[in-house]
C-alpha cells in the first residue's frame, strides 16, 4: 500500500489560535472561496470535528465502505503530527491526504484548499475531512464544507456535550458514537441526544456504533449522502 501524502503546514499557512479577529475573518473569506470552488467542481464536502478517540476516523472508514460505490471519495485527515489516520483510510482504496498542523489545534481553510484541489484534480466528488482532534478550536475555523458534523462518544462520559455546547452550535449534525459501550459505561444515550438538542435545537442527531456499523446508514442520510 503506498504511503499517504503528508502536507506539513508552513509557519505562515496555519493561523494562530490566539490570534485575533483578522485571522478569523481571513479564514472565513478563504472558506467562502473554498465553498465556491467545491460547488463549481460539483464536490460535496463534510467536516468531522470531535475529540481524539471519539471515533472520527472509524466513522469515516465506515462511510467510505458504505458510500464508495456511489461517490468518488477523497479524505483529508488533520492531525498535529502523525499520518496514522490517512494511512487507515487509504487501506479502503480511496485517496487520502494527511495534513500535519504542528502545534495548531484545528485545520484552516487555506491548507484545506491546497489538499482539496489536489483531490479534485484526481476526480473526487465527495471529500470527507477529519479535523484535528478536540472540541474547541475547530469551531471557529470553517473550512468551506457544506456540512459540519461533531462526533462525541459515550466513553467520554455524560458531560461532554454540556461542557462543549459551542461546537454543537457550529455544526449541522451531531454523532453520538460507541453506542455499544453505553451499557458498560452506564451512559443514558437519550440524555446525550437531549443535550445536543439543547445546545442546538436545529442539529440532526444520529446515534452510531462504528464498531458494529449501527447507525452508519442513518448518518449518511443525515449528511444528505
Ligand atoms: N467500542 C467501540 N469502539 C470504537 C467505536 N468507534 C471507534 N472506536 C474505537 O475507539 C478508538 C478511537 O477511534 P478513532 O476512530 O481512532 O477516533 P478519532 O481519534 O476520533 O479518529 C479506536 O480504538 C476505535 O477502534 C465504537 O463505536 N465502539
Ligand atoms: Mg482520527
Amino acid at each position: 500500500m503506498p504511503k499517504p501524502l503528508v502536507i506539513k503546514a508552513d509557519d505562515d499557512e496555519v493561523l494562530d489560535v490566539e490570534l485575533e479577529e483578522d485571522f478569523i475573518k481571513a479564514n472565513e473569506r478563504m472558506a467562502a472561496l473554498n465553498r465556491r470552488t467545491f460547488d463549481r467542481a460539483g464536490v460535496r464536502v463534510v467536516d468531522f470535528m470531535g475529540s481524539i478517540g471519539s471515533g472520527k476516523t472509524s466513522i469515516i472508514e465506515r462511510l467510505v465502505e458504505s458510500l464508495k460505490g456511489k461517490y468518488r471519495i477523497g479524505v483529508i485527515a488533520g492531525d498535529t503530527a502523525t499520518d496514522i489516520d490517512a494511512e487507515r483510510v487509504s487501506r479502503h482504496g480511496v485517496p487520502s491526504i494527511q495534513i500535519n498542523t504542528g502545534r495548531e489545534c484545528h485545520l484552516d481553510a487555506p491548507i484545506v484548499r491546497k489538499a482539496a484541489k489536489k483531490l479534485i484534480r484526481e476526480g473526487v466528488n465527495l471529500i470527507l475531512i477529519e479535523n484535528v482532534g478536540n472540541l474547541i478550536c475547530p469551531a471557529e475555523f470553517p473550512l468551506g464544507s457544506h456540512l459540519r458534523a461533531v462526533v462525541v462518544s459515550v466513553t467520554e462520559g455524560e458531560y461532554m456535550i454540556k461542557k462543549k455546547a459551542d461546537i454543537f452550535r457550529s455544526a449541522e449534525v451531531a454523532v453520538i458514537n460507541k453506542k455499544d459501550m453505553s451499557g458498560p459505561m452506564g451512559i443514558d444515550v437519550g440524555a446525550l441526544v437531549k443535550d445536543a438538542l439543547d445546545a442546538n435545537p436545529k442539529i440532526r442527531v444520529v446515534v452510531t456504533s462504528a464498531r458494529t456499523g449501527e447507525g452508519i446508514d442513518d448518518l449518511a442520510q443525515a449528511l444528505g449522502l
